[in-house]
């Protein structure tokens, strides 16, 4: 009789540990959650491509921050990072094809590193976007 109430004594905290470690543990999905709301804490940054370069051509943002090139001139721009032409600075910085008139680029600046731009049919026009862990 005693060695049966201890076993289903044992088996019962075994339940409650069980439950418990569960409702404390680490939901799965929880990381990805956050890095979801991180990706949108920092404001897009607007960048005109104008006749005569960027506008602004020169920022500074943090880690994580969207960069719209918007092509506000009647000609044709394609935002890259230098070098010109191989684009290889920042990885994935480049428009792959001209921007016409109103339509945009973006891109997402996920390492701090410095970024030269330039417009990849224009390529005296150039810019510097500077990437950094700031808070
Ligand atoms: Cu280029």
């Amino acid at each position: 009789m005693y060695n049966i109430n201890k076993w289903v004594i044992t088996v019962i905290v075994l339940i409650v540990i069980g439950v418990l470690v569960n409702k404390y543990a680490p939901v799965p999905g929880g990381i990805q959650e956050r890095q979801t709301l991180s990706q949108g804490a920092f404001p897009t940054q607007i960048i005109e491509m104008t006749k005569s370069g960027f506008v602004p051509e020169n920022i500074v943002i943090p880690v994580g921050t969207t960069v719209q090139f918007v092509n506000t001139d009647t000609e044709l721009h394609w935002p890259a990072s230098g070098e010109h032409p191989t684009h290889q600075a920042c990885p994935g910085f480049d428009a792959f094809s001209p921007i016409a008139q109103g339509q945009f680029y973006e891109f997402t600046f996920r390492e701090a590193r410095v970024c030269p731009m330039h417009d990849h049919l224009n390529p005296s026009l150039e810019g510097l976007i500077t990437v950094g862990n700031f808070q």
